[in-house]
Parts: structure tokens; C-alpha cells; sequence
């Protein structure tokens, strides 16, 4: 492969001033595999976005000045727990068997620490697990319950549920240095996959960070405000920042001048497990700024733009400890000079909303949940600054890291496709995938998002929303990236939609799609839980 001839033509890396330094390729390179939950690409401003200036994430930067950055790189299913199965089985939510949030994956299937496993790797995963039941394939597993909390997180090991005090992020770091630290001793390749639950919803920043970007404005984004013309699915979400957000538990608001009370939270338990001197502490930060706004007296959109705001600050926040365990991870790798021969990744599960569409939360097949974050990190095999266009997809990491593994032949059974060629200088035009397929299945459920497939190519998307309404979109990205113009009835685009519609057909035949993925809800199951995710 061209991988093994980019392996056997050294790489110079420039160290220091004039000194070049041979660095062989890792024949069995250690993976460190780090995912955060719901980092949005905008949010990394290696990716160059906006509101990441604003808020720079240098750490994580860090890996795409080593490596590589992958511009289009795409989940197959928008949320939690079916991305993590795909990426651990390298196969489509319906193959899998794991569709939505709250299903039980199915331990006993071939997966990627099991690979390699069997090849000689020692394997870990430490933080948000989200799968139901107990990690299989791993030496060592911690996970937090369920979503995890940001303060005093349970996590469980075994058969013991511990809380342990401090902020979630900081204690994963620290958990993941101290199993690198056993690693380093020993004589085996490790696989280490470390998840962190930040920046999920509700976007509690670490004490050190309460007052972070209290004086930032963030730019709110164009469509903040928007119409949906010929977009149903769009319309009938509940994921609208000014409209479905809990001012308490989301927004963190007071009720009132001089309160430290919060208004809407319907969930208590992300506050009450705070101990008085973190309350204390987030109390003194938040007082002054909710009492701002309430001097303010702000109404209708101004209200709404503050609102954004608000999110944005907390969102960031949240990054901010999730870049500084990235930095100490990587300071350490360069201490002992592991990072020699090990694979970084940096990812998220899924791509999210910062305000695009007035919208938090993921779910739709649009750009912004659909693209995730993507830097890797190898000296020796990945030249240092590599910008990727190419699409892959979380479907194909297990193939690729198996493909470095040097256990390419094990991956036969996965449907992903190892992008392992792209990882080096390799040919420009490498034919990796001109398509990506999609499929979300959790309606009715939480933000009301329908279910919908759909595929990708370079320039054009088609997406069929299905249930309880019978709707396709059709975009061009060249010419709308923002996909606010749908074209499934546009004469001009009656030729593209005919091939979009039969590429589609093809995709579902190359991926055993049956008709069994498209049950339909019942109309009563639906109405109720309009007003139960309310
Ligand atoms: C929680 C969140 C939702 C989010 C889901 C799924 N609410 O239920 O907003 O969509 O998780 O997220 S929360 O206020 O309880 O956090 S996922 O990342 O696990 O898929
Ligand atoms: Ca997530």
C-alpha cells in the first residue's frame, strides 16, 4: 500500500535550526484516540471558524500543526451512542444493531480494541462510554455514568461506583496520564481511547474558567434568526436555543435581581451534587452577570441574542478545559518521547449547533452534526500541517487504525475503508470515498428531529426526512453551503436529483439496507412526546 512506501522512504522532520532528524515510521505505533462529545468543528480554531478566534483552542491545534486536518470528515448517525458503536465495529448503525440513544450495544461483536487485542495491544477506555452495560475488548475501562456530570462525576470500574470530586474533564486527564504512565514501562502497544463528556449539554465550565469569556462577544451567525422555506423537519425540532432551552439548567439565568436561585431546571442534579464551596464559587461568578442582564431588561430578540451569548460563553468554556487536558497529555508524550511512536487523534462524536439555524444540539444530516472534528498526529508517517479535503467518515477509523496496526486483513467483514493512504503524502487523486451515507433514527425522542437517510457526495446532498411526514431535500453545497435553499423541485436540478436519488439506491444496496430500518411510529406516540421533550 502506499502507506508501506511512505513508510520506507524516511520522512525529514525539521528539529531545531538547521539539524534535520531521520524519524523511522512506527511499525506498531500506540493510538491515542481523544473524543470529546459534541465539539463542534466551529469550535477548534485550527479549523479556522469565526467564533474559535475568539476563543482559541491552541492545544488542540497543536495535533494539526504535527498532522493532519481533515476539512471533510463525516459521521454516520449524529449522536452519542451509535457514532461511538460505529467507530468501535467500523460498521452502519442497522449492521451494528445499535440505531439510538438508550439501545444496549451488543458487547459480544467483533470490534476494534478486540482486534487489537489479538495483535499484541493493550487497550483502554476511560470516560464517557454511553453504550449500555460494561465495555468489552478493554484491559482496563472507567467510565461515568451514563452522560457523566462536569461536577463530582460517578465514575464506575468493575463493579464499584464512585464518586469522585472535581470537575469532569480534569479527571478524566488526569485518569488517562495515569494509565499512559503504566504503559510507558511496559513492552506491549497500547490503544487508549479517552472521552470526555465536555462540551455536552449543559455546558458547566470548570471553576478556573467561570468568568473565562464573560467580556467576549461571539459572533452569532447569519441564520440565528431563520426561515425554513421547503424545510418541514426543520420547522417541527425543538432544538431552538431561544425557544428550547432551560434558562436554569441550560442557561444558567437567576429568577430574579440579586437571586442565585435558577429559573427553569427541571433537573436538579447537575447543581445539587456541586459542594458548597464549588456552588459558592459559581454563585460569586454568575450573580454579577445575571444581574446584569436583569438591569438590562432585555425583550423578544435581544433577549434571544443574549441567549446566544450565554451559550456561546459556556459552550467555550467548557472547550477550554477540554484544550488544556490535550496540552498535558501532549507535553507528557513529548517529555518521555512517546509521541515518536504513537497515533493522536483528536475527534468529537458528532459535529453540533452553535447558533447556526438559532439551533444547539446535532441529530440533522446538515453540515454542521454531520461534519466532525478530525486531527492526527504520527511523525514519520503524517507530515506535519497536511489540510485534507477528502471525505471519511467515523465508519472508516477501525479499518484505518488497524491498517497502521499493521492488521489491515482483519478488517474484511467492517464497511468502513481504511483512509490510512491519506495519512501520508500519498497520491492527490486517491480514490477514498466519493459518497458518504447517513441514517438517524431517534423519533419520536428528545429535540423532535426527525428521522431521516440520506447521502453526500463533494458538492451535493440529498436527504429523505421519513415518518411521520414524507419529505426530501436536495442541496448543493458549492452554491449554498448554509443549506437554506432545498432544490428537490428546482427544474434546474431535475438531472442531479435523478442521479442523487439512484446513487442513493446503490448505497443502500452496497450497505444491506432493508426496508426493516423504515418503521413508522404511531401518530398518539408522537403528539405525546411533542409535549414530553417540551
Ligand atoms: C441529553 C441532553 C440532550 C441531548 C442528549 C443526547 N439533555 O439528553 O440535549 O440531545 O443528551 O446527547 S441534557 O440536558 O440532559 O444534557 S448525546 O451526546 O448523548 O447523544
Ligand atoms: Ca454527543
Amino acid at each position: 500500500s502506499r502507506l508501506l512506501l511512505a513508510g520506507l522512504a524516511l520522512v525529514f522532520v525539521s528539529c531545531g535550526e538547521e539539524k534535520k532528524k531521520e524519524v523511522e515510521p512506527p511499525l506498531r505505533p500506540n493510538i491515542i484516540f481523544i473524543m470529546s462529545d459534541d465539539h463542534a468543528a466551529q469550535a477548534i480554531s485550527a479549523y479556522g471558524h469565526p467564533l474559535s478566534e475568539k476563543a482559541p483552542t491552541p492545544n488542540i491545534d497543536r495535533i494539526a500543526k504535527n498532522g493532519i486536518r481533515f476539512k471533510n470528515a463525516f459521521c454516520t448517525n449524529a449522536i452519542c451512542g451509535p457514532s461511538r458503536a460505529v467507530i468501535l465495529t467500523g460498521k452502519h448503525s442497522h449492521v451494528n444493531g445499535f440505531r439510538m440513544n438508550g439501545e444496549q450495544f451488543n458487547g459480544n461483536q467483533a470490534t476494534l480494541p478486540k482486534f487489537l487485542k489479538s495483535k499484541g495491544y493493550r487497550t483502554a477506555v476511560i470516560g464517557k462510554w454511553h453504550l449500555h452495560g460494561e465495555p468489552t475488548g478493554f484491559d482496563h475501562w472507567e467510565i461515568v455514568n451514563d452522560q457523566g456530570n462536569y461536577y463530582n462525576p460517578e465514575f464506575i470500574k468493575g463493579q464499584d461506583t464512585t464518586i469522585i470530586e472535581g470537575y469532569v474533564t480534569d479527571i478524566i486527564t488526569k485518569k488517562g496520564l495515569s494509565w499512559l504512565k503504566e504503559q510507558q514501562k511496559g513492552e506491549q502497544p497500547f490503544f487508549l481511547m479517552l472521552h470526555h463528556k465536555a462540551p455536552h449539554r449543559n455546558w458547566m465550565p470548570a471553576p478556573r474558567h467561570l468568568n473565562l469569556y464573560d467580556s467576549v462577544t461571539f459572533p452569532l451567525p447569519d441564520s440565528y434568526f431563520p426561515r425554513f422555506v421547503n424545510q418541514v423537519a426543520a420547522q417541527e425540532q425543538q432544538q431552538t436555543i431561544y425557544e428550547d432551552m432551560y434558562e436554569g439548567h441550560d442557561l444558567k439565568m437567576s429568577t430574579g435581581l440579586g437571586e442565585t436561585t435558577l429559573a427553569h431546571n427541571p433537573w436538579t442534579t447537575d447543581f445539587d451534587r456541586m459542594t458548597p464551596e464549588q456552588r459558592q464559587q459559581w454563585d460569586a461568578a454568575y450573580l454579577p452577570k445575571n444581574d446584569a442582564m436583569h438591569r438590562a431588561g432585555l425583550q423578544g430578540k435581544e433577549l434571544d441574542r443574549w441567549k446566544g451569548q450565554r451559550y456561546l460563553q459556556d459552550y467555550m468554556a467548557t472547550v477550554a478545559s477540554v484544550d488544556e487536558g490535550v496540552g498535558q497529555l501532549l507535553d507528557y508524550l513529548e517529555a518521555t518521547g512517546m509521541d515518536e511512536n504513537t497515533l493522536v487523534v483528536y475527534t468529537s462524536d458528532q459535529g453540533f449547533y452553535l447558533g447556526e439555524n438559532g439551533w444547539f444540539d446535532k441529530r440533522f444530516m446538515y453540515e454542521e452534526s454531520l461534519r466532525m472534528p478530525l486531527l492526527m498526529q504520527l511523525p514519520g508517517v503524517i507530515p506535519a500541517g497536511k489540510v485534507e479535503e477528502a471525505m471519511v467518515q467515523n465508519l472508516d477509523f477501525a479499518p484505518t487504525f488497524l491498517e497502521l496496526a499493521g492488521a489491515a486483513g482483519d478488517t474484511e467483514e467492517m464497511q468502513g475503508t481504511s483512509f490510512a493512504d491519506l495519512l501520508s503524502d500519498g497520491d492527490p487523486a486517491n480514490k477514498n470515498r466519493d459518497v458518504v451515507y447517513y441514517h438517524y433514527y431517534d423519533y419520536p425522542a428528545f429535540h423532535m428531529v426527525k428521522k431521516q437517510y440520506g447521502i453526500r457526495t463533494k458538492r451535493y446532498k440529498l436527504i429523505h426526512f421519513y415518518d411521520d411526514i414524507d419529505e426530501w431535500e436536495l442541496y448543493d453545497l458549492q452554491q449554498d453551503p448554509g443549506e437554506h435553499h432545498n432544490l428537490i423541485n428546482d427544474p434546474e436540478y431535475s438531472e442531479i436529483a435523478k442521479l442523487m436519488h439512484a446513487k442513493l439506491d446503490s448505497v443502500q444496496k452496497v450497505y444491506g439496507v432493508t426496508d426493516k430500518e423504515f418503521e413508522q411510529a404511531s401518530e398518539a406516540e408522537i403528539k405525546q412526546a411533542y409535549r414530553n421533550f417540551k
